[in-house]
């Protein structure tokens, strides 16, 4: 994307107060979101949002996230209210820019995590409705752009080598029947479109391909993410 073009993006942007291409990034836990947000980090003029997780892990002094994996039918409801805050602070935060990129969304909150916790009994159904209020209430009465989903494709056994190897503290007791699930969740709201509401488009890519060959399926990315700013 030249400078050119995306200075007049930008003015277009402020002349007509258009919103920027908002993409979601998706797949499953260790299928490469992060480092799909930092290859788009060399082109200017994009927002790049990455997901709150540090804010999870610390929230004044509290690690919600271990708290959830260590006792989740205690700390599951918890967990879930404030990945909700934290997510819809996300998608409600203004870009100036012509394209902004999310690290997730709340719809993968509601559909993948909430909706394994609900069908595993983790969140009582009365805890189960309150999140689901909540998410209606916020999709019915607050606007929440989407333009595109990226949706990392990969296989189960394949992220949880790499999340045994990245050794994030939290997850050392995640089983991969969890991540077989969490993968089927994706693929049913992704592919398979059980919920009625799929917000955007889907791009499907590989991401079970390793670090030297991801940067080529990345790029088959670039064309729709920048392109659509033009
Ligand atoms: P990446 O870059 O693809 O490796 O992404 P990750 O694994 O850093 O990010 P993500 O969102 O797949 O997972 C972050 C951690 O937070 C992971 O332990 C799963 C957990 N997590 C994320 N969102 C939710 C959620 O809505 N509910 C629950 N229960 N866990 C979540």
């Amino acid at each position: 994307l030249s400078h050119l073009t995306v200075a007049s993006n930008i003015s277009k942007m402020s002349a007509n107060n258009v919103k920027p291409f908002t993409v979601f990034v998706e797949g499953n836990i260790g299928s490469g979101k992060t480092t799909f947000l930092e290859h788009f980090r060399q082109f200017e003029d994009i927002t790049l949002l990455t997901e709150p997780v540090e804010m999870w892990r610390d929230l004044k002094g509290c690690n919600l996230l271990e708290l959830m994996y260590k006792d989740p039918e205690k700390w599951a409801m918890t967990f879930q209210s404030y990945v909700s805050l934290t997510m819809l602070d996300m998608h409600r935060r203004p870009a100036s820019t012509p394209v902004k990129l999310m690290e997730r969304s709340l719809f993968s909150a509601r559909y993948c995590f909430v909706e394994h916790m609900m069908r595993n009994n983790t969140l009582h159904p009365a805890q189960f409705a309150v999140l689901d209020e909540w998410f209606r209430f916020i999709q019915h009465n607050i606007p929440i752009d989407a333009d595109l989903i990226v949706y990392l494709k990969t296989s189960p056994s394949i992220v949880y080598q790499r999340i045994k190897k990245r050794a994030r503290s939290e997850e050392q007791c995640v089983p991969l029947s969890y991540i077989e699930e969490l993968h089927r969740l994706h693929e049913d709201w992704l592919i398979n479109r059980i919920h009625a509401e799929c917000p955007a488009p889907v791009l499907v890519l590989d991401a079970d391909l390793d670090l030297s060959q991801i940067t080529d399926e990345y790029k088959r990315s670039e064309h729709q993410i920048l392109r659509k700013a033009v």
